[in-house]
């Protein structure tokens, strides 16, 4: 039994969240999870909401609500919807917590004991009327070069040139309109990055077996250009995580906040920390999770994420962890992922564009769109979520393959020879020859999931489900009860352990569904199935059983159609 922690990219506050988000972290890093416990591994699975920065700010100003409420509320909702999507984190916990507070904190402080961290003084666009500094984007204006009236303060939309906000003429702010706008002196902290460069890359050049698409990214950023920059990590903002040097006050930071990306990964471990207090645990309980010098030496850290999260996960937070002089656990394994594309687009908060949590919850149950989205993956590349390829995918897979065999074989078995397991004949060359077959595909269901190959693992598992069916057609107990029944309860005893078997291997994928398979078989043991031939055996005759609701429904042409309609627009 190993001890493996895992995390997912945590959400942004503002706002739900759309499925090519949840397919590039939350979803995955759950498969995973489900599929460690299964196999008996202790886990720590953690995950929160990302709630500072402008966006959470403006978000909250939106709303027309104080930013302590609305990140308040908006969790609860994001909470909601991972428990809907059947999420299984051991904390879902919130970046603005105290304990994230405190962390951040005493990390900027050991930077700087440490020499990495430089003050910088800097020259930044305040907004009397706002009472704020606003973010170069957050400041319009005229292009000096096109002539395009709504350029940002960083770029041209128009004719693409990068900006200074001080270039635009006719500069406002884009939060109220003000002209009222001064340049100020500020004054900033920065992360020495450079100065661990080579640590950073001597680290990822001994991570050989990580994904392609995470080295890479990596690795650009360490070379590209002038390589690995210093990064600001304070921001003029109101709402943050203050800047202190561990508890003692920051002499010239007063009124600054850590800028949003050196505090989210931070709240992995403060995360952490929020599950121990929940459960009203030590602290011995999560630093036996995070720090090497109190037992986490012998804990797997595995990530997930999108593939633009990469550069914060390879090169930023490790730089924070590494500069801290102290023992904290760096990851072992990333796993990113490609973007999911939308019906022909790409999916897109900001324009309300694709099908976003709430919705899909509230047009099938969370099983179907887990289904779909881990067997459709973009790992190897992007891929496109189309209502077509759903529909086909639900109605062969769940509905033909799996659901019908479960309902046939219960439905039959019980008019047949009733509730109970039936004893009659043994288990003959057939039944060897299906027994054998799936332990083997079961160890590289077993192997591929361990990797994190998602799509394949899908892949592997709907192989599963269709060796069953085979066996059924070709074993035909309801023509061989016939002439038969003995043999015919042997077929019927093998299926529906075999039920119990599959309950086991997709629960990691459907967990409902296999919660439900499981306890129509009437059991409760979920041991992972290492010996196929035992397992095979393990409810004997006799034992009780019912006939499950009707696991999956199909899709329909209308409702598929209704569906493409209503979300082919833009979400207000
Ligand atoms: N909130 C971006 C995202 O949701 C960001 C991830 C933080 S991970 C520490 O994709
Ligand atoms: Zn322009």
């Amino acid at each position: 039994m190993a001890r493996i922690l895992i995390t997912s990219a945590i959400p942004y506050i503002n706002g739900i969240k759309h499925l090519g988000n949840l397919v590039g972290s939350q979803l995955p890093a759950d498969l995973y999870a489900r599929f460690c416990r299964a196999q008996g591994h202790e886990v720590m699975f953690i995950c929160a909401t990302d709630e500072h920065g402008t966006p959470a700010e403006l978000a909250a100003a939106k709303a027309g609500k104080p930013v302590e409420d609305y990140c308040a509320e908006m969790h609860q909702v994001q909470k909601d919807l991972a428990a809907g999507f059947r999420l299984s984190f051991d904390h879902f916990g919130r970046s603005s917590s105290q304990r994230n507070h405190k962390l951040t904190q005493h990390f900027a402080g050991k930077l700087a004991e440490n020499g990495l961290i430089e003050e910088v003084s800097e020259k930044q666009v305040f907004s009397i009327d706002d009472n704020r500094f606003l973010p170069d984007r957050y400041i319009t204006g005229t292009c000096p070069n096109c002539g395009y009236t709504a350029a940002r303060g960083d770029q041209c939309e128009n004719c693409t040139k990068q900006l200074d906000p001080t270039d635009l003429i006719d500069a406002r702010s884009s939060i109220s309109g003000s002209k009222n706008l001064e340049v100020r002196e500020t004054k900033h902290l920065y992360l020495k990055q450079r100065a661990l460069r080579d640590r950073l890359e001597a680290w990822i050049d001994s991570k050989t077996d990580w994904p392609i698409l995470t080295t890479s990214i990596a690795k650009k950023w360490l070379n590209d250009g002038d390589g690995l920059q210093d990064r600001g990590i304070t921001r003029d903002l109101h709402w943050g995580v203050p800047v202190k040097k561990g508890d003692a006050d920051w002499p010239g930071m007063e009124g600054k906040v850590f800028y949003v990306w050196f505090d989210a990964p931070i709240e992995y471990i403060a995360c952490t920390a929020e599950w121990a207090d929940a459960h009203a645990k030590p602290e011995s309980a999560w630093e036996r999770w995070w720090r090497t010098d109190k037992g986490a030496s012998d804990v797997r850290y595995v990530q997930f994420m999108g593939k633009d999260n990469v550069p914060f996960h390879t090169l930023s937070f490790p730089a924070t962890i590494m500069g801290s002089g102290e023992p904290w656990k760096l990851v072992d394994y990333i796993k990113s992922f490609n973007y999911l594309n939308y019906d022909g687009g790409q999916f897109s908060t900001s324009q309300g564009r694709g099908v976003f949590m709430d919705q899909a919850l509230s047009i099938l149950p969370a099983d179907y769109w887990r289904w779909w989205l881990l067997s459709h993956a973009p790992e190897s590349s992007d891929s496109e979520f189309t209502w077509e390829n759903f529909q086909v995918s639900v109605n062969k897979d769940l509905a033909d393959v799996l659901g019908n065999l479960v309902s046939r074989v219960t439905k039959f078995a019980t008019s047949k020879f009733g509730a109970t397991i039936p004893p009659g004949g043994e288990f003959g060359p057939m039944e060897a020859a299906l027994i054998a077959d799936l332990g083997s595909r079961i160890s590289a269901y077993a192997d591929l999931m361990h990797a994190m190959e998602v799509r394949k693992a899908a892949a592997e598992l709907r192989a599963i489900w269709v060796i069953g069916n085979e066996y059924l057609q070709a074993s035909a107990p309801w023509t061989v009860v016939k002439t038969d029944p003995n043999r015919a309860e042997a077929i019927v005893r093998l299926a529906l352990n075999l039920i119990r078997v599959y309950a086991i291997l997709s629960r990691p994928f459907i967990p409902t569904a296999a919660e439900a398979m499981m306890s129509a078989l009437n059991s409760d043991d979920w041991t992972w199935p290492d010996d196929i031939s035992v397992a095979m055996r393990k409810l004997p005759e006799g034992h009780a059983f019912s006939v499950p609701e009707n696991l999956f429904r199909k899709i329909t042409d209308e409702e598929r159609l209704d569906w493409q309609t209503r979300f082919s627009g833009v979400r207000t």
